[in-house]
């Protein structure tokens, strides 16, 4: 697929006005509509930048990686640092995703902070300054993942992801756009942080704060989305959370992954599922573009086998996990969305055998499929490159002019 793609860079530059990037990549050329529902081809959203499967995640090798694999979308995870930037990480905490507890530099910064009314122990964004990011490498928090590439790469902030993002754009003759995430805008505003003017002011200065920009704004909270919606026309699309999905396929509610942070300081009742009533979803559209719900919101899973009200090791390989699941019928809540016009866009598709479904058969690609053919308009992917040659089953299978736009290069109507 890399020399196809590499092939398909050259070809463009000589054709680029009326390039086939419809053809792999039709929906982020149509990302002028303001909804991509309706048919358009599914969005491949790169997940911490869409190569953290192979790569430590939020940094601009794992983000030019991801692009280079086929995502139309990146996802920074924002949080801010002691001086006011915007670093891409995907917790204020550091010390999971970065070298800083092996630095002796830093090694009175570690200290506990309530986030999200949870005291938690670590290295805080908010203690340091850039110039101190700097210093710091990124590291994979997966331990089933590579950790050869552990302390090589720096932590980037926004504005140096939308740089790159933009000569990616140039360079590989596609549009490719930021999702980016506001990180517990509560904590960030309790700390005197707040991420929302932050980052709407680097999007002006990329010329980007307005309705046709390449990019989505997601958050799992309310309050800051709500506010966002007064500040600025881009996309913004509502996360919709839980803790766990229990043995017979319900989902669990604990906290903190029971509601967004605000109805807990507001003291709003409620669970993140509410979002997803049609209810829910008629509040959501007052201000949202779209929903980023678990894609077990989606189709979810229950054990085959339930002894004492858990999993059993149906398949017998001495753990229990994804694979002693089968998969529940589809709920409604696509339809449900699609008839507000808001865009869904599920998380997080992996490719470890241990997360998937017993009914995928050890194969990501089967989820992907399940997924797309259910009418997502987009997904979270940690494996960019599974995610789009998925779709590109996807609309072999449900396209029959896929084939030829796909083989030769050329645009499709698809009328
Ligand atoms: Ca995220
Ligand atoms: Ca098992």
């Amino acid at each position: 697929m890399k020399n196809w793609k590499h092939a398909r860079a050259a070809q463009l530059t000589l054709v680029i006005a009326t390039a086939c990037v419809a053809c792999a990549h039709p929906a982020a050329a149509d990302s002028n509509a303001p909804h991509q529902g309706g048919g358009a081809a599914p969005l491949v959203i790169g997940h911490r930048g869409g190569a953290n499967g192979y790569l430590p995640e939020h940094t601009l090798e794992a983000y030019a990686l991801g692009i280079q694999l086929g995502a139309d979308f990146v996802e920074p995870d924002l949080v801010a640092t002691k001086d006011g930037h915007l670093i891409a990480r995907h917790e204020p905490n550091l010390v999971d995703t970065t070298n800083v507890k092996d630095l002796p530099q830093f090694a009175q910064r570690r200290r506990k902070l309530m986030l999200d009314g949870v005291e938690v122990d670590g290295f805080w964004a908010s203690d340091f300054t850039l110039a101190e990011i700097k210093q710091l490498r990124a590291v994979q928090p997966f331990a089933e993942r590579d950790a050869s590439f552990n302390g090589k790469f720096q932590i980037p902030t926004l504005a140096e992801v939308i740089e790159l993002v933009k000569r990616k754009s140039r360079e590989e003759g596609r549009r490719i756009g930021i999702y980016p995430e506001t990180k517990h805008p509560t904590f960030h505003q309790q700390i005197g942080l707040p991420l929302e003017d932050r980052l709407l002011e680097v999007l002006n200065r990329a010329g980007w704060n307005h309705r046709n920009a390449p990019v989505f704004i997601q958050s799992f909270e309310t309050a800051n989305l709500k506010y966002l919606r007064s500040r600025t026309s881009v996309r913004l699309v509502q996360l919709v959370d839980a803790d766990d999905v229990n043995a017979d396929g319900s989902i669990a509610f604990n906290k903190p992954y029971d509601k967004p942070y605000d109805w807990v300081v507001s003291g709003r009742a409620g669970l993140f599922k509410d979002l997803l009533t049609p209810a829910g979803l008629a509040e959501v559209r007052s201000y949202a573009d779209g929903i980023g719900p678990w894609k077990v919101y989606l189709i979810s899973s229950a054990c085959k086998t339930i002894v004492n009200g858990a999993c059993a090791d149906s398949n017998s390989d001495g753990v229990i996990d994804e694979r002693d699941r089968k998969l529940l019928p589809a709920t409604d809540v696509v339809s449900n969305a699609h008839k507000l016009g808001l865009v869904v866009h599920p998380y997080t598709f992996r490719n470890e055998q241990r997360r998937l479904a017993s009914d995928y058969q050890g194969n990501a690609v089967n989820e992907y499929l399940a997924f797309y053919a259910l009418g997502v308009d987009g997904l979270f992917s940690d494996f960019a490159d599974t995610a789009f040659a998925a779709r590109a089953m996807h609309l072999l299978k449900t396209d029959p002019g896929y084939a030829r736009c796909l083989v030769n290069e050329r645009r499709c109507d698809r009328d």
